[in-house]
Formats: structure tokens, sequence, C-alpha cells
């Protein structure tokens, strides 16, 4: 359809007449803004059933992608980009009147993710749209996010995240596709007339799950995929027979992403969100399949499950109750078909990667889940403890010591299993799946992640987007690795001023916003050293105030630092992870110390943006001038903010760890700093002794004095704790053996920044070297050697 700056303006006025019965001027900028989403949404309406009908008439393979969480950013932007009207729907606003980042500002971000997990996921989406691969998201549609942060003296504080407050305009509500997932209650098998065997339950749960269906629009090829997010509400006409409570249990299962898990009744209500939406899922995805096939002679060419993380895992035993139990087919057949659509990806080397469950519990929450499980681990030892032997196979089968272990079921159940990036593969490998890599190494693959260049550079920095247009063409927009071609300019002077100019701009809009929320006055030819994840002390944020206070002592004794810096932070810290809100104490309490001391705040600012997610990083990426990416080597899966970092033209200051490895391979060891321990060494470091290192390394002790001696005002706990942690505890994350060398690191970078000459080609080499990182690329990856689907060209 072609849309005019005429029809639009049409367009706009009928629809807010429609909505509102009311003029333009007189409604509010969030009216603004949903009559705006609506109209957009009218112009890929169409695109979005023909998509599913052209899928469903080719018979086109189709994936559903399995996540606890998407985090999808604003819609609006982005798909008025993936459609190709941006210019005639800003023009036509300005004709009407108004201005479209304030009415774009009203979009709320989406609670539906909170990390790098749930990034990935969209990111995923945007692309299999965008190259034309029938990926379909599946997950919770949740009431609350995670939790909206905010900084009270220092501390942080979870408020409601209530996203939905004003609706979704980008949602579609389907109560005809609605099902019903069983909770609790005795179930056993029984013959009937026909001589098949029937699971009956009795004295369930039921729950009715509905799903919200949202259009994920490809980048300007007319395909519309569908992310569904299921809600739960009770059975029909149940009115009477619920008491209030057993209401508000089913209510609890879709109001808040990652639910306090820290006590019983949390790891519970997690269980049922998981066996909620994998349940949903799968009774959603052998509907459609059954629409138009006769038997399952051909799911597993038809149909692909990826498992994203251990939360999904049950997808493994719900689909092969469904095959049995409603469907008839015999365990073998069953299982069959299930290895062959099932695949996996593991996100985490750390504790959680092995997501387990009490026994107890699991069997009574999800009964038939539990007894084929049980199936699935006793079939499982009995093949293989004669060719493994028992040690190995009950060290990794799905059931042992009282607990149900996710993430064994997943590699069990999956014909592929990959890790994020290369080191975090072969970590796998080593050590955290080794036992099932013994078994099935031909399952195990790596695909790193990739971020879309769409968002991190058309939507989010137009300005580099103008220049990398202006210089190389637009072809970069579809496929990213003509980036390359910048490459050949990092020589040209003009090109370099225009880089240092689009940096300069990104830094002052930024600083412009930090002053108008925080009250912060920032520098804007002071380096902007930028670290931006969620709170975690692997991940070490830790070290960077560690050089901060540092920084700020060097000041204090007379000492001028070789450039100013802006040291950036935006992270949140999970609810009840008490450790990693005293980190945010400290920054937030260093921030204000060194902010108002006029001996220092000239040279040196911190700056802890509240509340980070998608529309904060969007305005933080453009501006950075390095991209901190510091964890202990071993512990990061992949980082995927080090990639969007890498594309806006920010050096990376990093450790060898997940994907800065690839980077470094990618842009060339002159053009990116790397420091500290490696894996191996980390590996073999035997006989550390922090208490040691704080005894001898003069530098190190006088840092550390300043968390108990008052020179920091107001961290009195937090202060000992982290102490503590550092000296008494051991580091367990390496802190400070690796702060020597993150000194010298960020002493190379001061250095290079004062020739902004050089500081901007190093620039420029990792914006040439960014797009092998585009998930463009990633997804074009798993569709050809994990889900077997051939790219199709969208316009055929
Ligand atoms: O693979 C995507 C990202 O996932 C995490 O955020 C996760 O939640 N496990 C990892 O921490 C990241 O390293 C990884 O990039």
């Amino acid at each position: 359809m072609k849309i005019t700056e005429e029809k639009f303006i049409k367009d706009y006025q009928d629809r807010m007449m429609a909505m509102y019965s009311m003029a333009i001027p007189e409604a509010s900028k969030a009216q603004q803004y949903r009559v705006l989403a609506s109209v957009v949404r009218d112009y890929y309406a169409k695109d979005w059933q023909q998509t599913r009908t052209k899928y469903e008439k080719q018979d086109r393979k189709q994936i559903y992608y399995f996540s606890i969480e998407f985090l999808p950013g604003r819609f609006l932007t982005q798909n008025m980009l993936n459609l190709g009207i941006t210019d005639v729907v800003l023009s036509g606003l300005q004709k009407l009147g108004l201005k479209y980042n304030e009415i774009a500002g009203r979009e709320p971000d989406p609670g539906l993710g909170n990390g790098g997990l749930g990034r990935l996921g969209s990111a995923f989406l945007d692309s299999a749209a965008s190259e034309g691969v029938a990926l379909n998201g599946n997950s919770i549609r949740y009431q609350y996010g995670l939790f909206k942060q905010d900084f009270v003296n220092g501390y942080q504080v979870e408020l409601p995240d209530d996203w939905l407050r004003n609706g979704n305009a980008w949602e579609v509500r389907k109560e005809n596709r609605a099902c019903v997932v069983h909770f609790g209650g005795n179930v056993w098998l029984k013959e009937d007339s026909l001589g098949h065997l029937r699971a009956v339950y009795e004295h369930t749960n039921d729950v009715i799950a509905v799903p919200y269906d949202i259009g994920i629009v490809g980048y300007k090829n007319n395909v519309v995929n569908t992310m569904r997010l299921w809600s739960a509400e009770l059975p029909f006409n149940a009115d009477q027979r619920y008491t209030l409570a057993e209401k508000q249990q089913v209510n609890d299962i879709t109001e808040v992403l990652y639910p306090d898990d820290s006590n019983y009744e949390g790891r519970l209500l997690r269980l049922k969100q998981e066996y909620f939406f994998v349940s949903a899922g799968i009774q959603s995805i052998v509907r459609a399949y059954r629409k138009t096939h006769r038997n399952f002679n051909e799911f597993s060419q038809k149909v692909g499950i990826h498992i994203n993380d251990t939360h999904p895992a049950m997808a493994v035993a719900e689909l092969m109750r469904i095959l049995m139990d409603e469907e008839f087919l015999g365990w073998d057949r069953a299982w069959n078909i299930t290895t062959q659509v099932m695949s996996y990806t593991n996100h985490t080397l750390l504790a959680e990667a092995l997501e387990t469950w009490p026994e107890d519990m699991f069997a009574k929450t999800v009964p038939r889940i539990y007894q084929i499980i049980q199936e699935i681990d006793h079939r499982f030892r009995q093949k293989m403890v004669p060719i493994h032997g028992a040690e190995l196979v009950s060290s990794v089968a799905p059931i042992q010591d009282g607990q149900v272990r996710m993430a064994y079921l997943a590699v069990i159940g999956s014909h592929s299993v990959n890790g994020v990036a290369k080191l975090h593969t072969e970590l796998l490998q080593s050590s955290v799946l080794n036992g099932l890599y013994q078994i099935y190494p031909e399952k195990f693959n790596n695909k790193t992640n990739g971020v879309t260049m769409r968002r991190w550079l058309l939507v989010a920095n137009p300005r580099l987007s103008h220049l990398l247009n202006e210089a190389i063409g637009t072809d970069w927009q579809r496929h990213p690795d003509a980036l390359r071609a910048f490459k050949v300019l990092t020589q040209d002077k003009t090109i370099l001023q225009k880089l240092g100019d689009v940096k300069h701009k990104n830094k002052r809009e930024l600083a412009t916003q930090i002053q108008e929320q925080l009250g912060i006055k920032v520098n804007t030819h002071a380096l902007f050293d930028v670290q931006i994840k969620r709170l975690h002390a692997y991940k070490r944020q830790l070290l960077h105030a560690l050089y901060i206070i540092d920084e700020y002592l060097q000041i204090k004794d007379g000492k001028k630092l070789t450039v100013p810096r802006v040291h950036i932070f935006a992270a949140k810290a999970a609810p009840s992870y008490y450790y990693a809100k005293e980190i945010i104490k400290l920054i937030n309490a260093l921030a204000d110390l060194i902010n108002h001391d006029p001996e220092v705040n000239n040279q040196l600012k911190i700056v802890f943006i509240p509340n980070y997610g998608v529309s904060i990083a969007e305005k933080i990426i453009p501006a950075a001038d390095v991209s901190e990416q510091i964890s202990l080597a071993g512990k990061e899966a992949s980082g995927t903010s080090n990639m969007k970092l890498m594309a806006n033209g920010a050096i990376t200051l990093a450790t060898l760890d997940g994907a800065n490895i690839e980077i470094k391979d990618a842009v060339g060891s002159d053009n990116i700093v790397t420091f500290g321990m490696t894996v191996d060494e980390v590996e073999n470091f035997n006989f550390y002794q922090s208490a040691q290192i704080y005894k001898t390394n003069a530098r190190i002790h006088r840092i550390l004095d300043t968390l108990v001696d008052g020179t920091i005002p107001d961290i009195t706990t937090e202060g000992r704790d982290i102490f503590n942690s550092l000296v008494q505890y051991n580091d367990q994350y390496f802190v400070l053996a690796d702060y020597d060398s993150y000194v010298q690191a960020q002493e190379k970078i001061s250095q290079l920044y004062q020739d902004r000459y050089d500081w901007y080609q190093m620039s420029a080499q990792n914006i040439a070297a960014s797009g092998r990182f585009a998930s463009d690329y990633t997804i074009q990856r798993y569709a050809e050697d994990i889900w077997h689907v051939k790219i199709e060209d969208p316009a055929e």
C-alpha cells in the first residue's frame, strides 16, 4: 500500500475522531500517540494477514521461539522505519502541528524483559521477519515488568512497572484462540474403548491461557511475523466457583516478570509461569499444524521449537504429553518427533544455567509432566549406562538427588544445543555441560549473538546513519556487512571530522537529558566512559567504581587527569540481590561526593541513570566514547551491549571474555584495549589471596580504605560489606587481581583519547568491523544449521 503524506494526514485526523471524538489540538500527547500507533498498525494489518496465509499456503516450516522474556523496546519508530513510512509520517505530523518526538516519547517500553536474554530474543524476531524467516515469539503477557527503578538517597527503589496501564496499542487479543492449562490434581492413564491409553485428570486447577498477538514487521519486505504473549484468566463462567484467593492465584501467573524466587512461594510461581506459557504455546502449535495436516508424519519438517535458556525446557515433556495423550502416538514415535523439533540455547555458565526444581514441588504442580520426565530419565539411563557408565550418566540425568534438572532435560530432548559465543560454547562443552557433550558431541554448536543494526544505528543514531549513508551508500541497512566499506574511509580527514561532530552532537543531546533529569551538568568534551548492563558482581561494575575512587584520590593529591571523564552507569539489580544493590549505593554515594566537590568535578563526573532499558540505551549508546566490557574472563556468556556500542563507534575496554574475543578478532588488537586474566589464567589461579594484595599493594590499599574510613559519606554498611567481600572473603570475582592491569588499560585509553584524529580512526574501524555482529547473520545461521529452513526471498 502506498502511503502518501495526504493519505497519512487524513487517516490520522479520521482516527483521532473515531477513537476520541476530538480535534487534534484537544488531545493529550498520550492520545496523540495512541492514534498514531493505531494508524501505523493499520498500515501493516494486511501484510500481517497475508504473511500468515502465505505461510499456510506454502506450508512453510514455522519456528517458535519460546522465551520467558522478550525486550522489544518501543515499537513505533521501528515499525515506521521498517514500513518505510518515516518521512511521510514526520512531515505529515509537522503539517498537523505535532512534534513527533513528544508523541513517540509517550510510548512505554514494554515490560516484557529485563536483560540480554530478552533483547536477543527481540533482535532475532526483528531479523527473522526482515530475512523472511517464519519465526514466531512465544512468551507471557506480563501485567507488570520487572520494576521501575528509582534512587532514593542513592538506594535502588523498586516501583511497579505498570506498562500496560493505558493499554498496548500493538497487541490484538485473540480469545478465540485460548486454551486450557491444567495444574495440580491427580492424573493416571486409562484405556478407552478403542484401546488408547488416555490420561485422566482429576481435581486439577485449570487456567485459561488467552493469547495476545503483536505483529513483528520486517524491514521493507511486507513480512509481518507474530509474537504471541499469553495471559492467564479464570475458566469461563467460573466466577462463582472460585474464591477470591484462588482468583488471585490465577492472576498471579502472568502478573509480573521474574517474581522474587528467594522463597518457596516465589519459586512455585515461577514454575507455574514456565509451564503456563509452554503448555499454551505448544497446544496452539499443534492446533495450527492440525488445521492443515491429518497426521504427524510431517510435523518435524513443518515445526521447530526453540528453547531459549532453560525456562521453557518443559516444552520437551509437554510436546510428548500432547503427542501421546491427545494424539495417541507411541512413546518412540513421539520421542523421535520431539527431539527433531526441539533445539536449545544456553545463555550462561553461572549457577542459573542449571535451573532445577525440587521433585515434590514439581510432581505436585505438573504431575503429568513429572511422569513423562521420569520416563525420559528412566529410558536415558537404560540406554546410556551400558555405553557411558553409571557415574557419568547419573551426573547428567534429568532427575537426580530429588531435583528435576532442566538444562539436562533440554539437551537430552533437543537435536541441537548451542552456546552464544565461541568461548562460551567451548566452556559449555568443557565444563557445565561436559557430561552431555561426551554423550552427544554431535548436538553441540556455536552461534555467536548479534544485534539489530537497524535499531541501534538507524533508530538510535540517525546522525551516524546519515553519515554512513552519505559515505558508503545505504546497502548496509539491509546487508550490515557492507559497513566494511567504511574501512577505506578511516584515513579520510573530512569523514573523521564528521564522525567527531556526530559523536559530539550525540554527547550534547545526552548531556541535556542528564541535566534535565538528574540536574548534573557534564562536560561534553570529556571522555564518556560507559558501562550499561544488569548489575551483577561478575560484570564487575565494582572494578570500574574502584578506578573512579583512584581518579578521585589522584585529583585530591593535586594531579590532573590526562583527560576529563564522565563515567556513565545504568543498571538494575535484581530485587533480592543484596550485594548488587550495595554496589549501586556505592556508585551513587561516589557520584554525590565527586559531583559536588569543586576541586574534582571539573575533571570527573559520575552519572548513574536510573531505570535502564532499551529507550535509555538508545540515548546512551550513540554518545559513548568507551564501552566497558570488564567481566571476569569465563563469566559473561557473550554480551551484546559490546556489539551495539562498537557499531556506534565506542572503543571497547575489555577482558578476554564472551564475544569480546571475537570483537577483538574483527577489529584488530590496535582498535580495542584489552586487559586482565584469561580464562585459563583464572582457572589455574589456585592460590589467590586477595588480603595479600590489599596488604602489599599501596594503591589498592588506599582505595579500599576509602570504603570504610568515612571518605565516601553515607556508606557505612555497604562500604564495610564490599570491603569484606574483597579482602576478607577472597574477592570471588578477582577484582583486585585484575586491578593493576585495568588501570594500565584505562591509562592507555586516556592517552589515545588525547589524539582525536587517531581516536576517530579507531572509532571508524570499529564501526566498519561491526557488521558481522548483526543479528541478521546470526538468524541466518540458526535458520540454516539448527532449524533447517531456507531463507526465502519474501518477494517470491
Ligand atoms: O545470550 C544473550 C545474553 O544472555 C545473558 O544476558 C543471560 O541472561 N544469560 C548473558 O548474561 C549475556 O552474556 C548474553 O549475551
